[in-house]
């Protein structure tokens, strides 16, 4: 008999098509109780944004392995994982190009108005000779990357080839980083024209890109976010860019995901992305392959190929 799983967020169509050959896939969203199959479930497969909600974790007995098709755990109690023996798996090297990528794209996006000027053309305003204003400058800027992490180091190796100036805040300097340390999060937004957040998710980093660090990145600054929406106060990254203290943002990642701010739909100094910083069908292929692996893995009873917990 195949072993049950529980799967929180769809996954490419290869993958689920491998997950259904070897597990009796249970797809979360489409139970109305996990009642009758939990004694079953020994394994649940979510992304990184999900997570695993509280009560679904408790109400699974058995479970004995989280595998996070991504490399976020901050929607994962890994305490309560711990105290119950759960291990945890996450997909890591294989999305860091990704998502640094992303980081490039929405800081080309936002500076020279890519996505305003795509829709300048679609409308016929390019005819008729329409003002559309100029952008901005990518090579020569500076940029403070919050978070020097296998991504953050991967987002500086790529703006250092565009001629950018790069710096890093992170819980401490890392010394063969290379790179400009600030260990105040606001001195780095003062020394930077864009920021680019690339930290963990989590209580430790909730809030950190707040009023104070977007004022201090300023009314030019650009702000870029392909990490997780719980890093920057969200309430003031919106009334910084409504009331002009804040050149615009490109945003991959968001507070209260798939809420995105009216405010921000309404802005055309901001390119906004549905959490797809890792959504290329090479890396979604690689990650899936992760997770089919640590699944198996934890069923046969052999070490698993990448786990946190
Ligand atoms: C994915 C992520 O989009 O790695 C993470 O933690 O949030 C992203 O790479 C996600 O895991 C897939 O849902």
């Amino acid at each position: 008999m195949k072993p049950d799983i529980v799967l929180l967020e769809r996954m490419m169509p290869p993958i689920e098509k491998a997950l259904d050959a070897a597990y009796t896939v249970h797809y979360l969203p489409d139970m109305p109780s996990l009642e009758a199959i939990a004694p079953r479930v020994r394994a649940v497969v979510t992304g990184g944004g999900t997570g695993v909600p509280p009560d679904v974790m408790a109400a699974l007995p058995e479970l004995g392995l989280i595998a996070i098709n991504g490399i976020g755990t901050d929607a994962v109690d890994l305490q309560a994982a711990r105290r119950r023996n759960i291990h945890v798996t996450t997909t890591p090297g294989v999305l860091t190009d990704d998502v640094a990528d992303m980081a490039i794209a929405l800081l080309l996006a936002a500076s020279r108005g890519i996505v305003r000027a795509d829709r300048y053309v679609r409308e016929g305003e390019w005819p008729k000779g329409a003002p559309i204003a100029l952008g901005h400058r990518v090579s020569g800027r500076r940029m403070g990357i919050v978070g020097l992490g296998h991504v953050g180091r991967a987002i500086a190796h790529r703006a250092q080839a565009f001629g950018m100036q790069v710096a890093y805040n992170d819980v401490r300097e890392i010394p063969d980083a290379g790179l400009a340390f600030h260990a105040s999060l606001t001195d780095l937004a003062r020394c930077s024209d864009i920021l680019v957040v690339a930290a963990a998710g989590g209580a430790g980093s909730r809030g950190i890109v707040n009023e104070g660090v977007l004022d201090a990145l300023g009314s030019a600054g650009l702000l870029i976010n392909v990490a997780r929406g719980s890093v920057v106060d969200e309430s003031a990254l919106v009334a910084a860019l409504r009331d002009g203290r804040l050149g615009g943002a490109g945003l991959d990642v968001f507070a209260h995901e798939p809420d995105v701010p009216a405010a921000l739909l309404a802005m055309d100094n901001v390119v906004l992305q549905p959490h797809r910083a890792s959504a290329t069908v090479e890396t979604r292929q690689a990650m899936g392959e992760m997770v089919l692996g640590n699944l198996a893995a934890f069923h046969a009873g052999r070490p698993l190929l990448s786990a946190v917990v």
